[in-house]
């Protein structure tokens, strides 16, 4: 049954693309010949959310998804299909699972809105560009972005795909900061989602922490709202192409495929740094970041070792739209027991994370461009519970 609902997504999606070569030389007659594949499509799609729907009779109604497909134009849906073709195409071959619940995500949200959906993909993005490296002051970038207000958006005219809370753990790094905020506040606005910025800052003494940032920042967005879904994103690691969708999906997604640092490759397999984006659900699941790594590195192949530990893959579904640039700064002092703990990462995963948090919050403050969040990380604690944990 599975598989025959696969060769009917398949066949809707080469159609759709051919549907496309067609519309480049066509006119008069052709057209109604056009107009009949545009209603096969349609069908093919209809009955497939139908079988869908029926096979999980105890889930959503899909009828207004189905009447969001129809009210589609007949080239957003072509592109809608070259998006799921395009995911195909490489490592991952896209479930009827995943494709139902990243419509369902969606169809929970808007569940009783009056807007119409913001359009999917969206329609007015550049692709790539190179960063805008200029240092800004904050007053000026106040200027530009007058749409941000207390370090959140959401379309006005629209109901957004989802709503999503940037985490950046951060420390000492103003001018990064500013680049920052200059080049990725414009591309989310253009991919017309809701989003919150949170920058969450260790104050100085003990190593940074980035891992435990992440946990404090996830925490302290989902006080505010609750989001559909979560960004963690290194400060200095941007993405170049507003075609790598800050989104969600029912598998943590890897955006950072391409980094300059890394000659616009993928350093290896499992790196899961740079920018990474979790569902609430799947963060919590995974009992968000391990709190143990001080200084450089370690809890991002600690975080591949918890996604694995649950069933869930990296994917990559915007790779060939990966690229991003890196904004230098000092190099980071590499020394330290991080490799001692990544021993252990597989042992301690569910007593080590989200659930033992332990911070002392000192300012939250609601800044234009972003929310500020500021916090005191005492090592000895922290280290404590590890060492409880190993002795067990
Ligand atoms: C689904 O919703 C439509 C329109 O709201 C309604 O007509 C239909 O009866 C519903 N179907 C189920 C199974 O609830
Ligand atoms: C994708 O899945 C279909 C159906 O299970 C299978 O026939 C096909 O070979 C798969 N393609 C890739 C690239 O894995
Ligand atoms: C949907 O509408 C109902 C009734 O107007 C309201 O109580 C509820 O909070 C709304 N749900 C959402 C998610 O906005
Ligand atoms: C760089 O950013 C500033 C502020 O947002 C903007 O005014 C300027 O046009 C950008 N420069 C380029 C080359 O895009
Ligand atoms: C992003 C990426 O690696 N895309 C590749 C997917 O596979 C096709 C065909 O094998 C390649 O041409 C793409 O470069």
């Amino acid at each position: 049954m599975f598989s025959q609902l696969c060769a009917q997504v398949s066949r809707v999606s080469r159609m759709g693309l051919s549907a496309k070569k067609i519309a480049g030389g066509c006119e008069g007659t052709c057209l109604i010949g056009l107009l009949i594949s545009a209603t096969l499509v349609y069908a093919l799609n209809l009955k497939f959310y139908h079988s869908i729907s029926k096979i999980h009779g105890n889930m959503q109604n899909l009828s207004d998804i189905i009447q969001q497909t129809l009210s589609q134009t007949l080239s957003q849906r072509v592109i809608w299909n070259e998006l799921i073709h395009d995911r195909n195409s490489n490592n991952s071959n896209i479930t009827l699972e995943q494709y139902r619940n990243s419509n369902t995500l969606e169809h929970d949200r808007n569940a009783n809105n009056t807007l119409g959906r913001c359009s999917w993909p969206p329609k007015y993005l550049h692709g790539r560009e190179k960063l805008n490296r200029t240092v800004f002051d904050l007053e000026d970038l106040n200027q530009v972005f007058t749409f941000m207000k207390d370090g959140h958006y959401k379309p006005t005219n629209c109901t957004p795909k989802q709503s999503v809370a940037i985490i950046v753990p951060y420390r000492d790094r103003e001018p990064q900061m500013k680049i920052f905020l200059n080049n990725v506040i414009p591309r989310i606005y253009r991919q017309q989602l809701e989003f919150g910025i949170y920058i969450v800052e260790q104050t100085s003494g003990v190593p940074f922490n980035r891992g435990m940032l992440s946990n404090i920042g996830f925490k302290e967005a989902m006080l505010d709202m609750k989001y559909d879904c979560i960004v963690i994103h290194d400060l200095d690691i941007l993405p170049e192409d507003d075609r790598n969708f800050y989104t969600c999906d029912v598998n943590p997604i890897h955006m950072a495929v391409k980094v300059e640092q890394f000659k616009y490759n993928l350093p290896y397999e499992g790196f899961a740094g740079g920018v990474t984006t979790f569902s609430k659900l799947q963060y919590e699941k995974i009992n968000g970041f391990s709190n143990q790594y001080f200084g450089w590195g370690g809890e991002d192949d600690d975080l591949f070792t918890r996604m694995k530990k649950n069933d869930y893959s990296l994917i990559r579904p915007f790779e060939e739209f990966g690229h991003c640039g890196s904004v230098k700064h000092q190099q980071a002092n590499k020394k330290n027991d991080r490799l001692k703990i990544l021993k252990y990462a597989h042992k301690i995963w569910q007593k080590d994370g989200l659930n033992n948090l332990q911070y002392n919050l000192l300012i939250k403050r609601l800044k234009q461009l972003y929310v500020w969040i500021y916090v005191n990380i005492d090592m000895v604690n922290v280290r404590k519970s590890l060492d409880m944990k190993l002795n067990k």
